[in-house]
């Protein structure tokens, strides 16, 4: 069976080229990425970097490979006018004509490197509309206003997973070619689940809602909800975000009362923004409790949000909890 290869596939879309090119620039720059994480200890990037980012969070080795390198090569591309990066402070200007601002977090579930476990690199594509130089409000944009997002998933197969808009496709790394080749291009998450994926732990700080809609689903049949509910956290959103488009479910980070200042732990601008544009172009939803995420208008670059995400039935209910106090 022959597969459409991902410059294909974005011909056949009508993609423009400036926008082919910087999908292009993150499949390149993932690759490099996929090659450094398999080498692991016998390249020696696995651990600490010994320094901590914007966010006061300990830099692995492999966080800061991944953003040099997503840094350099999108950089190096005429079409992006600058990119920002969860590790970068700053917005970075890169090239005055450059039509795309692209944002990213190199390497999402840090946690997960040392124990070989599933992280990957997500990514968001703007339109630049603003001054010569990319500053950080030109990044500022509702998520709804991205013109393309997707990931790449570093597991047993890498995949990198797109949207421009037109629905969400997968495309699986052919090793022996170094080709990303289409494998799925009807993702759709159905409107209700029977499994969800939130970080238990921290049951005891979520504000009541929260804790109200959790804990029904653990009471399964003999509960509210009538029937039995699985539970799946892989510490790492692309991984969590990748089952709910391949077979359903719920997502959660909620606001806790652990840092009460601090809107959630997920980042709103390389983060939620992205992959939700990715669940509703699949059919889901995306919201914080107070409303749809992709509306959010941000602040600064780097502003977290609480996210409730996946079958829209179960995130309508969980916001109906939060709506109805
Ligand atoms: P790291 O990249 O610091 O591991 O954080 C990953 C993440 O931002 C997101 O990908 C996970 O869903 C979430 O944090 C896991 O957080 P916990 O470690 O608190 O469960």
């Amino acid at each position: 069976m022959t597969h459409t290869r991902l410059s294909d596939y974005l011909q056949q879309q009508q993609v423009d080229d400036a926008l082919q090119q910087v999908v292009h620039a993150v499949s390149r720059a993932s690759n490099d990425i996929n090659h450094a994480l398999s080498k692991g200890a016998l390249a020696g990037v696995l651990g600490a970097a010994g320094a901590e980012n914007v966010q006061g969070e300990d830099q692995k080795k492999l966080d800061v490979i991944a953003n040099d390198l997503l840094k350099a090569t999108l950089s190096a591309e005429p079409a992006v006018r600058g990119v920002a990066s969860e590790e970068e402070p700053d917005v970075v200007p890169c090239h005055q004509d450059g039509r795309y601002l692209v944002t990213f977090d190199p390497l999402d579930g840090s946690s997960n490197i040392d124990i070989n476990s599933m992280v990957g690199t997500i990514f968001s594509v703007l339109a630049h509309t603003g001054s010569e130089d990319a500053v950080e409000a030109d990044f500022l944009q509702a998520g709804r206003q991205q013109v393309a997002a997707g990931y790449v998933l570093y597991g047993p197969s890498v995949i990198l997973v797109l949207s421009t808009g037109k629905g969400v496709a997968m495309f699986t790394l052919d090793p022996d070619s170094g080709d990303y080749l289409l494998t799925d291009d009807e993702v759709s998450i159905p409107a209700d689940t029977g499994e969800f994926a939130i970080n238990m732990s921290n049951q005891r700080f979520w504000a009541e809602p929260m804790q109200r809609y959790i804990a029904e689903l653990l009471a399964g049949k003999d509960g509210p909800r009538g029937k039995n509910f699985n539970m799946r956290w892989v510490a790492a959103m692309v991984a969590d975000v990748h089952r709910i488009l391949c077979r359903g479910g719920l997502f959660s980070y909620p606001w806790d009362n652990r840092k009460p200042e601090q809107a959630g732990k997920l980042r709103l601008m390389y983060e939620a923004n992205p992959m939700g544009f990715l669940v509703e172009q699949a059919g889901g939803k995306v919201w914080t409790p107070e409303g749809p995420i992709l509306d959010i208008q941000p602040q600064q670059i780097h502003q977290r949000v609480p996210v409730i995400l996946g079958a829209a039935n179960e995130v309508q209910r969980c916001v109906d909890y939060h709506q109805a106090g």
